[in-house]
């Protein structure tokens, strides 16, 4: 049992939780990653919407998938510490399906608040977020709308893409008010597929946010259909 009865039912009440210290290695993992991300352009890369040019993370473009071209990212994505505390949570067999870096250099956008299952629409699903460096309000850390994991697939708007690399986000329920949420170097939050979340731009001149994110199904997951207007595919592209 990796996580205790208390953190299993913070997740289930607010729709997500922080375990300390889960990643043992986070100097390493940002020091293997500025070398992948210094070979050169990778299958999936992305920087966001072109019409910001200026954003930093054009020239750290987010990095995904990358368990299928680099085994330390398929080992620490499937460390068995990490899979125990997502089967607890699941309820369920853990299947990795997606692996990501966020490197969020000085001055990066962030991402406009969304629930996961907006962009991959298989249910449930978990997200594991792990800052590489100290994550607090100034470089943009991890915002969780807590409680929003329980008003099922939402409705998307535009989002605002001078301070968002993407261009939808979640409308929250009325009631509910976001939270940031202050990490160390190492630790893991695991957050619901419906849970609302996001970032703000890192607003310092000196700091990076580097960010490894997994995500898991259960074994038993189903895929669906997201009803019309609360899926990110259903907001009208911005360049
Ligand atoms: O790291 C961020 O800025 C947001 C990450 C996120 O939204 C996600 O992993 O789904």
């Amino acid at each position: 049992m990796v996580l205790t009865p208390r953190q299993v039912d913070h997740y289930r009440e607010h729709g997500y939780v922080v375990a300390p210290g889960l990643f043992a290695e986070p100097a390493r993992m940002i020091e293997h990653y500025m070398q992948r991300r210094a070979e050169g352009p990778k299958p999936g890369d992305t920087g966001g919407t072109t019409d910001h040019p200026e954003d930093p993370n054009h020239q750290y473009p987010r990095m995904i998938n990358m368990h299928n071209w680099d085994e330390p990212t398929k080992e620490w994505a499937t460390q068995p510490d990490l899979i125990a505390a997502v089967d607890q949570l699941l309820d369920d067999q853990a299947v990795l399906i997606q692996t990501m870096l966020y490197f969020k250099p000085p001055g990066g956008r962030g991402q406009a608040l969304h629930q996961d299952e907006q962009y991959i629409t298989i249910d449930p699903l978990i997200g594991v977020w792990v800052p590489l460096e100290k994550s607090d309000r100034a470089v943009g850390q991890m915002v969780v709308v807590p409680g929003s994991h329980l008003h099922g697939i939402l409705e998307v708007e535009a989002a605002d893409t001078a301070i968002s690399f993407t261009q939808a986000q979640s409308l929250i329920p009325m009631g509910l008010e976001e939270v940031g949420v202050d990490m160390e170097a190492g630790d893991a939050l695991f957050f619901a597929g419906k849970c609302i979340h996001g970032s703000y731009p890192n607003t310092t001149a000196d700091r990076w946010r580097r960010t490894f994110i997994c995500h898991y199904v259960g074994a038993h997951a189903q895929k669906f259909v997201p009803p019309q207007g609360r899926h990110v595919s259903h907001v009208k592209a911005t360049p």
